[in-house]
């Protein structure tokens, strides 16, 4: 039987660059290869965890489901849906939550970062782990392709699979983190010492994907350099240029050596606008299909629709099982 990859992002905000570099072009190779049975899933249950205005997250669900589809995500070669359309994900969740302990929840890196952005904090963003973990086990998924922040979540995720089976019985697999090497961690435009994120406060933080190339040159002048003048990378001293390097080398598929040996003897600017050049580029076939398939968003519903479907499948099994395990009626 083929192995099981699942993955997915939270609609809450519009896919930057970082999600693209470190995820969603892992999950297009993946999904390629054959090998797997992939399932990329959007979802928008992890998205509340942070207050959401309800019209702009319905725009999101279909934006990040769209863009799925724009970058490559094909629905006769994987599954792609809704978390909210599935509903054993949130009951799985709620029993893995009676076996999660509250001091692994509240150590997670992501959960004391973002619950500091917060004034109150909510018990969902605490047990966003627990659902991450509910979304992973459902599919008895044995690889999750994800960006390095997420290792922590995926940790826990192991934990858990191996506690229910030690205390119920085999049930669960055990999955294990794909992570890639190069992209993995992009850093925010505005502050290297911060991954790019979706959510941030600051748009000149993130390139998003759907980004104008007049926004996508702008946001390139303005993102922060290091002291010295030289193009080099070193993530000690020059953690901003590296940053901008390694986005360079992703897009134009070029080693940073070579990029380096461009740019020998050269500023910023020049190599700043270049770079500009590169990424609008890169993303202007993806924004092409977007376009395309915005102007249909009924039929983007059908294959998530359907997808759904299909995922109830498996989820519905999986959770026959766990009902059984623990001595539900
Ligand atoms: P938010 O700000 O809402 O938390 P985010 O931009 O951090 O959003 P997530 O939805 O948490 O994005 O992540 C979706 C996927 O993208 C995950 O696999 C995550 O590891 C990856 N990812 C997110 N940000 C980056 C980044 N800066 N570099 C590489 N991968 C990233
Ligand atoms: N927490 C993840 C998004 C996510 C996810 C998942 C990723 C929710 N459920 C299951 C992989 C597998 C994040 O990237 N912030």
């Amino acid at each position: 039987m083929k192995k099981v990859i699942f993955s997915g992002i939270a609609p809450s905000g519009t896919i930057q660059i970082g999600n693209y570099l470190g995820a969603i072009k892992q999950w297009i190779k993946i999904q390629e290869s054959g090998e797997f049975r992939t399932i990329f899933c959007v979802v928008d249950e992890h998205a509340i965890t942070i207050p959401q205005d309800p019209e702009k997250l319905r725009a999101k669900i279909m934006e990040v489901a769209t863009l799925y589809l724009a970058t490559g995500i094909n629905p006769e070669k994987s599954l792609i849906f809704i978390q909210s359309h599935v509903s054993d994900h949130a009951e799985l969740n709620w029993i893995l939550n009676t076996i999660t302990p509250l001091g692994e929840l509240q150590r997670m890196t992501q959960f004391k970062d973002k619950s500091q952005k917060q004034k109150s904090i909510l018990a969902g963003l605490l047990n966003y782990p627990t659902l991450m973990a509910a979304d992973i086990l459902l599919y008895q998924t044995d690889l999750v392709p994800v960006g390095e922040d997420q290792l922590q979540h995926i940790e826990l995720t192991r934990m858990l699979a191996k506690k229910f089976n030690a205390q119920f019985g085999e049930t669960f697999t055990v999955p294990e983190p794909m992570i890639n090497k190069t992209g993995a961690r992009i850093m925010g435009l505005d502050n290297p010492e911060h991954k790019m994120s979706k959510s941030a406060e600051n748009p000149n933080n993130y390139i998003a994907l759907l980004d104008p190339p007049e926004i996508i040159r702008k946001k390139i002048k303005v993102a922060v350099t290091d002291s010295s003048s030289e193009i080099k990378y070193d993530k000690e001293k020059k953690p901003a240029v590296s940053n901008l390097l390694a986005i360079y080398g992703l897009f134009a598929e070029k080693t940073i050596e070579e990029i380096e040996k461009k740019y020998q003897g050269k500023g910023y600017s020049e190599f700043k606008k270049d770079l500009a050049e590169v990424i609008v580029e890169g993303l202007a076939p993806l924004q092409a299909r977007y376009k395309e398939l915005e102007k249909n968003p009924d039929a983007v519903m059908a294959i998530l629709k359907k997808g759904a479907e299909k995922a109830k499948e498996t989820a519905s099994q999986t959770m026959s099982e766990v009902r059984q395990k623990i001595g539900f009626i």
